[in-house]
């Protein structure tokens, strides 16, 4: 594992620092956009007083904080591998490049000690999974990897109810950020309820580290609904994803392909808006994410 100096002196000297993924970069939005948002991201992350340290593989070594030119590469490159926990040892054996889910993300940032991580929207419970048995390993890695992950909900191409009964059985705790409904990625709150709805950044790191205190397994589920003026509608959303879910089941597409394809799809059906709307919501996660990162190392520092 390579931790780049800077990330590696913030940790060293309990600086906030706030994790970030790949797989987003690699397989879920379109080059250049995807460069774009992931520096971008690093920027909110810095502008809001944390260290980013955006996580991959490259010929087969965890790096935790990319250079620039390596986030470029990973949003370029073909055939970069999407790995989750359990192609993690194939590609540090085969020495190959991998883009990190939130599953495969979790379990980096922890083996190098950083508690906080930013994304877009975690895997779920597939719909249908009644059928195909699709969740994603991501609620598992929240069932017992200590790290808390700041998102807007889960994807909505997911099964959002069977999602959150599913994260209650593996024990993990779910804010969400002001709203008493879990978020719904490119729209307005999904009609699910919380556990609990916090009023600061320093309420939920009070949070994080009581559940630290009381030496808990497993992460925290932070759900930051995208904000009212980037939101798209539900009646229009809704619709493309039920198109595209249909065709995903009738090309066949299964397993690890099916969350790019659907993405992509829903892309292309909504005319670029969800990916305009699935940048802003990951912009307004960054931000939260480093402010929680920073009352959480106040804290710990007892300073807060
Ligand atoms: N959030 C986004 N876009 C993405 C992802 C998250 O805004 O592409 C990725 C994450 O890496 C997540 C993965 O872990 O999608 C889920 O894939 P699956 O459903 O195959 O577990
Ligand atoms: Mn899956």
């Amino acid at each position: 594992m390579i931790i780049n100096l800077e990330v590696a002196q913030a940790l060293a000297q309990k600086q906030p620092v706030v994790a970030l993924e790949s797989t987003i970069i690699s397989h879920g939005m379109p080059y250049p956009r995807n460069v774009e948002t992931a520096l971008a991201v690093e920027k909110t992350v810095r502008d809001n007083g944390a260290v980013p340290a955006t996580i991959g593989i490259i010929d087969g070594e965890i790096v935790i904080g990319m250079k620039p030119e390596e986030i470029e590469e990973f949003g370029k490159r073909k055939g970069i591998c999407k790995v989750s926990k359990r192609d993690l040892p194939i590609v540090v054996a085969k020495k190959m490049w991998g883009a990190t889910t939130v599953s495969a993300t979790m379990l980096c940032a922890a083996m190098a000690g950083i508690e906080i991580f930013v994304t877009g929207g975690i895997g779920g419970v597939h719909r249908g999974a009644e059928h195909t048995f699709d969740i994603s390993r991501d609620l598992e890695e929240l069932g017992g990897c200590p790290v808390t992950v700041i998102c807007s909900g889960a994807k909505a191409i997911l099964d959002i109810p069977k999602t959150l009964e599913y994260l209650e059985t593996k024990g993990v705790t779910v804010l969400s950020n002001k709203e008493k409904e879990f978020a719904c990625f490119y729209s307005s709150s999904s009609g699910c309820p919380v556990d609990y709805a916090f009023t600061s950044p320093e309420e939920a790191a009070s949070i994080i580290k009581a559940k630290k205190d009381l030496t808990l397994s497993g992460g925290i589920l932070i759900s930051n609904p995208v904000p009212e003026e980037f939101a798209l509608p539900h009646e229009f959303i809704d619709s493309i994803i039920d198109k595209a879910v249909k065709e995903a089941e009738e090309q066949g597409i299964k397993g690890k392909e099916v969350t790019p394809f659907l993405l992509k799809k829903v892309v292309e059906y909504s005319g670029g808006k969800s990916l305009d709307t699935n940048i802003d919501l990951v912009l307004n996660n960054a931000k939260l994410g480093a402010q929680i990162a920073v009352s959480l190392a106040k804290l710990e520092k007892g300073i807060l």
